[in-house]
């Protein structure tokens, strides 16, 4: 097929993403600053890929300044992280913060910002404090909220005169469904009320920061504060009214119970009708309820890596087993669908613009990004040319396609601001540490983590530096 020109939208940024648990490594942490992530890697150390996990990571802490450089050199507009929660603060009830960790964080947004580049932070990428998890049961008590507060504050007072975009927290699902509820990650627990207070408190603590946001006045010099939800479009099998409603129940039980009251300040009756026949609802009160209404988000950040498609459930459910979301419908495959075979997911490049509608129509087409998109692959080293070049066209393919139903979605009106591919370079993460390759950079772990830019990196540079590309 002939090949069309997409050119990038007009005031459209292009970054990459990352967060700090899975590049900084251990340097600089004192001993008792340990993050869930952490805590995961040292539980069972054996089942992260080949050893590798937050120990070193990408070693980011020690080498910055080459990252950033080459993030300047690829012409990437902005870079989104986190703070690692565990490391900036050193005693986690009265929130001191590390003189360590404030040079650190100071001396990375000054180098973005003298390169040209817009940090944007994300305050919670799975960098829960371990020592709330041991003593409070993490998300899941609601004096973790008053704690994560307490160091919001620290963060925003230490940080705001340079970084104008926040969001609270990165797939906030993922760590309590792995790990509250289907018992696979660390703290390994199978609950399923719980894993929905760990999701109902970081809605309410969502509420509480933009709260604290507003009231210390960081939007009046263009501060905008959100989350980050990994929505994925929902596709029913059939047009059959049962596969319509698995697909429906998917949807609320998974993305609608953060982006409602996130977005538009209010769970979906439905969601709580379920939730309560199931004897499932979190525990709440009715001023929490108001102040999660009073304090919806300025922005959206949206993770998409592939489309959920389900059906509606053939086979009756057990009703011994606890309940959980799967009880309403079954993950169905399509027949020929483009895969990442690495990863097991789907390609949809489609699903992004289907994403950008559902915002559109049904969140009031809030300002939003794309925080993360990308291909994770594995053994990427058999792709090397001649001069260790990592060829790895399919990743091009996938955030071109990406990016051109992204840019078609702006056209027809979606306010999407940004695209930030995940990640710049390879990285760590839950037990895939450096399994699924996901940089426009290479790290090298045979060559002590150096780093190499990929065809991918010299590509997207080019599409920063003409303003489009072809596909
Ligand atoms: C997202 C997370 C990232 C990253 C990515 C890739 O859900 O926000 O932190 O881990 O998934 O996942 P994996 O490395 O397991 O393929």
């Amino acid at each position: 097929m002939a090949k069309r020109t997409f050119n990038i939208p007009k005031n459209f940024k292009i970054g990459t993403s990352a967060s700090a648990w899975q590049t900084e490594g251990w340097k600089g942490k004192l001993e008792n600053q340990i993050s869930w992530a952490d805590a995961f890697y040292k539980a069972v150390p054996e089942r992260w890929y080949e050893g590798y996990g937050t120990a070193v990571a990408t070693d980011f802490y020690s080498r910055y300044k080459e990252d950033i450089a080459i993030m300047k050199e690829l012409g990437l507009q902005s870079y989104r992280t986190s703070i690692d929660w565990s490391r900036f603060i050193t005693n986690y009830e009265t929130a001191e913060v590390s003189e360590d960790a404030l040079r650190f964080y100071n001396d990375v947004i000054n180098e973005l910002i003298d390169k040209g580049i817009q940090p944007i932070i994300c305050l919670e990428h799975w960098e829960l404090p371990d020592y709330l998890i041991k003593n409070y049961g993490g998300w899941g008590s609601k004096k973790v909220i008053e704690f994560y507060l307490k160091y919001v504050e620290k963060v925003f007072e230490a940080f705001s005169d340079r970084v104008k975009i926040w969001y609270t927290f990165n797939e906030p699902i993922v760590v309590p469904m792995l790990g509250i509820s289907e018992a696979m990650w660390y703290p390994f627990k199978s609950d399923y009320k719980e894993f929905m207070q760990w999701n109902y408190n970081k809605v309410l603590a969502t509420a509480k920061a933009v709260k604290l946001f507003r009231e210390k006045g960081y939007h009046n010099d263009g501060g905008k504060i959100g989350i980050i939800i990994n929505a994925s479009p929902t596709y029913p099998r059939s047009d059959n009214e049962a596969d319509k409603a698995a697909a429906e129940m998917a949807e609320l039980l998974t993305d609608r119970i953060y982006m409602d009251p996130c977005i538009l300040g209010t769970f979906p009756g439905k969601l709580i009708e379920t939730l309560k026949k199931h004897n499932c609802l979190f525990d709440y009160t009715a001023d929490e309820l108001a102040l999660i209404k009073n304090n919806t988000i300025d922005i959206l950040g949206i993770n998409y890596y592939a489309p959920r498609r389900v059906k509606a459930r053939t086979s009756k459910w057990n009703e011994e087993i606890p309940f959980s979301a799967e009880y309403y419908f079954e993950n169905w495959s399509m027949p020929g669908a483009k895969m990442n075979v690495s990863r097991g997911w789907e390609i949809y490049a489609r699903g992004l613009y289907d994403l950008a509608m559902t915002i559109k129509y049904r969140y009031n087409n809030i300002e939003w990004m794309v925080m993360e998109n990308g291909m994770g692959v594995m053994g990427e080293e058999a792709h090397k040319d001649a001069n260790g070049v990592i060829q790895d066209d399919y990743r091009i393919d996938y955030v071109a396609d990406h990016l051109r139903w992204l840019f078609k979605a702006v056209e027809e009106g979606a306010n999407c601001v940004a695209y930030h591919m995940w990640n710049f370079t390879d990285n760590v993460s839950p037990m895939n540490a450096f399994r699924n390759r996901y940089g426009f950079v290479e790290i090298d772990l045979k060559d002590n983590r150096n780093r190499r830019i990929k065809k991918s990196g010299h590509w997207i540079k080019e599409v920063i530096k003409n303003g489009k590309f072809e596909y």
